[in-house]
């Protein structure tokens, strides 16, 4: 296969204004007729029309009614006689296709008996012959037939203009979309569902319905969703001034589904996973994801629908944009400034423990890549997050009124249009002309060319004579593939102040008039930069990178008397639990760099223990956020330190440091379990669902201390409220803690939790992930695996059940993964193959697990770089598969 480049792109030969569909459902064989009015692009010079297509079998080829004649090149069906000149001409054509052999989950596919279309990237030539490409954009009418009784529910994009009866109990269904668009917005669904609806006013009076269809039995677990919904509505509408442009807005859940969800326009389609919920069913986390997730597909109407990406390269322009907007939705919707401050933590988490090692590895790309071969790998964790916090630096550049001035810009000049990701920073900075972006720009778009993660050190001294604090901040980025030098980023850098009490100082720049606030953002541009602050009547310890402002690595020496100041006093709650995070960090490298791997004493210094002991105990600090500082820092971020890494000592460093927490905390934690243990009746608001983490986590570290000493009281009240618990955050996270210390009450606690949620897919998932990520105890992990793949409950076809056991072993298990005898990796290379014989999209994302072979220590590193060589050597690879192990081995 070979790569395509950013660079080649080129405007279509061909514009397609209509489209005519005609769909005769049967799984094994569905007609599919395609009558479509396209003309040429008179900006392109005359040439043959090429339509992708893949797995179709072609019947019929008419030009205005007339056969034609036509070749296939490539997959590609080539038409060269066409009609000349400008005018519009007729194309149809005629194909069948066999939705229940798609085990692909793209293009047209059968899920329990009901169809359903997945067209992005590019799954709709997998439907039809068609310019299978974003910038070309037409408008749909969609006519589905099929079987009444097997098939009663038939879905389309816009609106339903007629529906009715035919012979042989056929019924069909004629929809309409008034808006166009790209192909990859395309959905179709049929088969047995029901809906919940519910009919809302906009602000500007137009009435909407909107529905969730699931299958029968789950219609009691989609009011979250459906709340949801409105409050995605109502926010987009408050905060950017986006209505609802559509009639009809359907969500649809499918428990067969390669990602999260899709923003078709107008049938969004989901993943079970991110729509059903129920307390008894979902936990906290599944709750937050649903209104994330549901946020994020509605968002995608205007950015990513209404304003559409030109080409595949400019994906983060929809991506990391709706991505920015959902964190936002989800910031407003906690409402607390301390809520806001734990969304924006668990954010940075998952930025620093995925999408950092994605820029520092083989798989390193820019926001806006210059070639791939698999566009369905590019769906990554640099395009999504990193792409959000390079629109965050902007809004940051430009403040909040500045930004929504800016979105504004941007849907008076491109609505209805297909454009880059220039367009989007353009539109901007023009709206705010004398902001540091506007200033900045082309240099501010390295953050789109430039894969990495940059590097800044700060150094700061104080003269006590002068009363002058000089901040020096320089910034490099290593060399990524492709990329062996880099230019200096635009680094936003929000910070303050504090004294050696902890108070905030004012802050004033030499040649200022005067002191102003305790907080500002200074922009790092060039390679080394100096500040100086006045009038500072103490030697400061700077709070840099104040809610993590830029997705850079902060390297700055702080004493650890600093960083337990900040920890007590910092006024920024992301560099309060930044400081505890960096005291850990510390802690666990000090021993990793020692020749012993025993620790003389206790690996966490006492006076961090009391701090971390202050934060459990203080009066006022939310649980949600007291959670995330008692986090020792996971294994991936420990890792990410070292140049050479052994999965095993890190593994086995980070449950002593847990151990050490536990026990040294005991009485803390016994404390805060009586006091947050009872949350009421369940609600999945931020509060109580902290209050259910922090309850969850001190049961963990209460079994965790109890189990080492052979007590059996904290499991035995673990097991109680696994059996009493009121919902299912409570029974999963006391169930959890038995599995996770061990104790043999585990067991019958899994066997009554799978006898319980017997037939509940999402449920039995956990049940199923729970397993695969359990402890290894001497080299269990992986036979347990094996024997969880024999359980009649498994099945690897299904992507949510292969991730909850393979990928919970492969990604969140390295205490049983990284074996040295490299059984694991054998494993792993096993279930790639096995896995991309099925669905290809799903096994290019196993392959990322070894992404960062390279840096192993023996003997890991052999073993993991003959498991990759085992999968390259493999015969009838997928494109997508290959080009992960490729760009792998380099
Ligand atoms: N825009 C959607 C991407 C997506 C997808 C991509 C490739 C293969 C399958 C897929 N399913 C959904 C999801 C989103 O970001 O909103
Ligand atoms: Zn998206």
């Amino acid at each position: 296969a070979t790569a395509i480049h950013r660079q080649d792109y080129a405007p279509p030969a061909y514009w397609i204004d209509t489209v005519e569909l005609t769909f005769d459902l049967d799984p094994a064989k569905t007609r599919v007729l395609n009558k479509m009015r396209l003309r040429r692009n008179p900006q392109v010079p005359a040439q043959a029309l090429r339509l992708d297509g893949e797995e179709l079998n072609l019947a019929r080829v008419l030009v205005n009614g007339a056969g034609t004649s036509f070749k296939m090149d490539g997959g590609q069906l080539v038409l060269e006689n066409l009609p000349e000149g400008d005018e519009p001409f007729e194309l149809e054509i005629f194909t069948t296709c066999a939705p229940d052999k798609n085990t692909q989950l793209s293009g047209l596919y059968v899920s329990e008996g009901t169809f359903f279309t997945q067209c992005e990237a590019q799954g709709f030539r997998r439907i039809t012959y068609f310019l299978d490409r974003p910038d070309v954009m037409a408008t749909y009418s969609v006519l589905l037939r099929a079987d009444k009784a097997a098939y009663p529910v038939l879905l389309s994009n816009g609106n339903l203009v007629e529906s009715g009866e035919l012979e042989d109990g056929r019924h069909f269904a004629r929809w309409h979309d008034p808006h166009r668009k790209p192909s990859y917005l395309f959905a179709l669904v049929a088969g047995k569902l029901v809906a919940r609806e519910q009919k809302i006013k906009s602000r500007s009076g137009a009435e909407h319905l909107l529905q969730v269809w699931v299958r029968a039995g789950d219609l009691h677990k989609t009011e979250h969703a459906m709340n949801s919904l409105m409050a995605s509505i109502a926010w987009d509408e408050a905060r950017f001034g986006l209505p609802l442009d559509l009639e009809r807005f359907m969500i649809v859940a499918t428990s067969d589904f390669n990602m999260g969800a899709m923003e078709n326009k107008g049938l969004n389609i989901f993943n079970t996973k991110y729509v059903l919920a129920s307390p008894a069913t979902a936990t906290d986390t599944d709750f937050a994801h649903i209104e994330s997730v549901v946020g994020h597909e509605y968002f995608h109407n205007w950015t990513g629908n209404r304003v559409t990406c030109r080409d595949w390269f400019q994906l983060s322009l929809k991506e990391g944009l709706t991505v920015f907007r959902d964190q936002e939705f989800s910031m407003d919707m906690a409402g607390s400034p301390s809520a806001r401050a734990v969304k924006r933590i668990e954010d940075v988490r998952v930025l620093r423990t995925v999408q950092f090692p994605e820029d520092a590895g083989p798989q390193a790309h820019p926001v806006r890549p210059d070639s791939y071969v698999e566009i369905n790998n590019f769906y990554t964790v640099t395009i999504y997050e990193k792409g959000a916090e390079v629109v965050r630096m902007q809004h940051n550049l430009v403040g909040r009124e500045g930004f929504a001035r800016g979105m504004k810009l941007y849907f008076e000049r491109h609505d209805g249009q297909a454009v880059t990701c220039d367009d989007f920073a353009q539109a901007m900075a023009d709206a705010n002309p004398d902001s540091e972006l506007a200033r900045r720009l082309d240099q501010f778009k390295r953050w789109y060319s430039q894969a990495g993660t940059p590097r800044v050190r700060a150094e700061g001294s104080y003269d006590a004579q002068s009363q002058i604090y000089t901040l020096t901040l320089s910034q490099s980025c290593a060399p990524t593939p492709g990329q062996p030098d880099k230019q200096p980023f635009v680094i936003p850098v929000a910070l303050g102040l504090l004294a050696p009490d902890g108070r905030a100082l004012p802050l004033q720049l030499e040649g200022e008039p005067e002191a102003g606030a305790t907080e500002r953002t200074v922009v790092l541009a060039e390679a080394r930069q100096s500040l100086r602050f006045v009038n500072v009547p103490e030697p400061p310890v700077p709070s840099l990178l104040r809610g993590f402002s830029a997705p850079v690595l902060l390297e700055c020496d702080y004493s650890d008397e600093d960083l337990l100041l900040m920890l007590a006093h910092d006024g920024d709650a992301f560099n309060r639990w930044e400081a505890g995070q960096r005291l850990m960090l510390r802690a666990a490298l000090r021993q990793l760099g020692a020749d012993d791997s025993k620790p003389a004493g206790p690996l966490l210094p006492p006076a961090l223990v009391e701090a971390l002991r202050a934060v459990l105990n203080h009066p006022q600090l939310d649980p949600a956020f007291k959670d995330l500082v008692l986090t020792v820092p996971s294994e991936t971020y420990i890792a990410e330190q070292l140049d050479e890494v052994d999965p095993q000592r890190i593994h086995a460093l980070r449950e002593a440091m847990r151990l050490e927490l536990a026990t040294a905390l005991r009485g803390d934690w016994a404390a805060a379990w009586e006091a947050h243990r009872d949350t009421g009746a369940y609600r999945p608001d931020p509060l109580s669902a902290g209050r259910r983490a922090l309850a969850g986590t001190a049961l963990a570290m209460l079994c965790l201390a109890a189990c080492q000493e052979g007590d059996p009281v904290w499991p035995g009240k673990a097991y109680q409220r696994f059996k009493d618990a009121g919902n299912m955050t409570d029974r999963f996270n006391a169930l959890s803690a038995l599995v996770v210390c061990g104790h043999e009450l585990a067991q019958p606690a899994l066997e009554r939790f799978h006898a319980l949620f017997r037939g509940d897919a999402l449920v039995i998932d956990k049940w199923f992930a729970l397993q695969a990520s359990a402890p290894d105890r001497g080299g269990r992990a992986l036979p347990a695996v094996r024997q969880l793949m024999q359980h009649p409950d498994f099945q690897l076809r299904n992507p949510n059940r292969a991730r909850s056991v393979v990928f919970s072993y492969c990604n969140a298990n390295p205490g049983g993964f990284h074996r040295a005898d490299g059984a694991g990796y054998a494993f792993w290379a096993e279930q790639v193959l096995a896995l991309d014989a099925l669905n290809p999209q799903v096994a290019a994302r196993l392959a990322r697990s070894l992404d960062r072979w390279a840096r192993l220590a023996e003997p890991y590193r052999a073993a993991a770089r003959a498991a990759i060589e085992r999968v390259a050597g493999h015969d009838g690879l997928s494109n997508d598969v290959r080009e992960v192990v490729t760009r792998a081995l380099g």
